[in-house]
């Protein structure tokens, strides 16, 4: 990976740690971020061997919003153009195959909230805080936030952060199933990193059909999805590894992949 100004990444067996690097502005988004960030999703994307993106936050913040000073002299186009930039690497993460884990260490905040929910799963170090503080600003989230939020959270989680500009615990945030795990912070990396190490070693085609078959299935229609998940669970039956899997289980030994 090509050397970053606000982001450094570091490559684990098959998993790569995204951190985001700009501590002393809460490692907050501004058009630079967004670029390298961009730059990383492209060597992701021509690189195999990566099967799992872990991506955590150095400092005290995950990610603390939007840059604040680069919005505020936006003109309406100016921000609608910002407000696609972020929305669009948010939907490439999404989109990205392979499975995608926030270690949410510090003020996952605004643009910071928005950013874990584009990520497959949360995990959360007791020292989180989650919100969308648009309001004290006079805004309202600009990265798919009120959509993504009712998604994750149901409606009236979403519509209550987002109303009341409220900063919330780490626990809160699991009990909101904002998050899926909630762990102390000097066990956050290692916890997610085994998760993700897990997951890269599961039969990694399996893990891409999974990701794919939930993330598109819950914009269509039950019949159609259900019958999509048939036509992804056929299609590993041509894979080796599928089959390695299933002759391990019978032979009572671990599969070798
Ligand atoms: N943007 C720019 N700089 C920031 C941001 C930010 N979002 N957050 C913190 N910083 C900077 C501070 O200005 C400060 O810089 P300096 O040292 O030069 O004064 C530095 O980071 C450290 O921050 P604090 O001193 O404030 O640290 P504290 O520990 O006292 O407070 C908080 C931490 C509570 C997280 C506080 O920094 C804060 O409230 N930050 C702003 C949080 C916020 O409102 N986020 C939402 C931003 S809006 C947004 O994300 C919209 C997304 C959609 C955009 C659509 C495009 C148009």
């Amino acid at each position: 990976m090509s050397e970053k100004k606000t982001v450094k990444t570091q490559k684990q067996d098959h998993v790569l740690l995204l951190t985001l690097n700009r501590p002393e502005a809460l490692n907050a988004l501004n058009l630079l971020v967004y670029k390298e960030i961009n730059e990383v999703l492209d060597e992701i994307e021509a690189d195999p061997d990566v099967k799992v993106l872990v991506i955590t936050g150095e400092g005290k913040a995950f990610v603390a919003g939007a840059d604040i000073a680069e919005m505020s002299g936006m003109n309406p186009d100016e921000a609608y153009a910002f407000s696609k930039t972020g929305q669009n690497t948010f939907d490439r993460l999404e989109a990205l195959d392979i499975p995608v884990i926030a270690a949410v260490n510090g003020f996952a905040l605004g643009g910071g909230c928005e950013f874990t929910m584009a990520c497959d799963f949360r995990i959360a170090s007791t020292r989180a805080k989650f919100g969308q503080p648009e309001l004290n600003l006079g805004l309202i989230p600009g990265y798919a936030g009120t959509q993504r939020l009712s998604r994750l959270s149901g409606l009236g989680n979403a519509l209550y952060l987002i109303l009341t500009a409220e900063m919330i615990t780490a626990e809160d945030a699991l009990r909101m199933g904002l998050v899926q795990k909630v762990v102390e912070p000097e066990q956050l990396l290692e916890v997610t990193m085994q998760l993700a190490h897990r997951i890269a070693n599961n039969g990694s085609a399996a893990a891409v059909k999974a990701k794919r078959t939930i993330r598109d299935g819950i914009h269509m229609d039950f019949m159609m999805a259900s019958d999509m998940e048939a036509q992804e669970f056929a299609s590993l039956f041509g894979d080796a590894a599928t089959q390695e899997g299933m002759k391990a289980f019978l032979e009572k030994r671990k599969p070798e992949w």
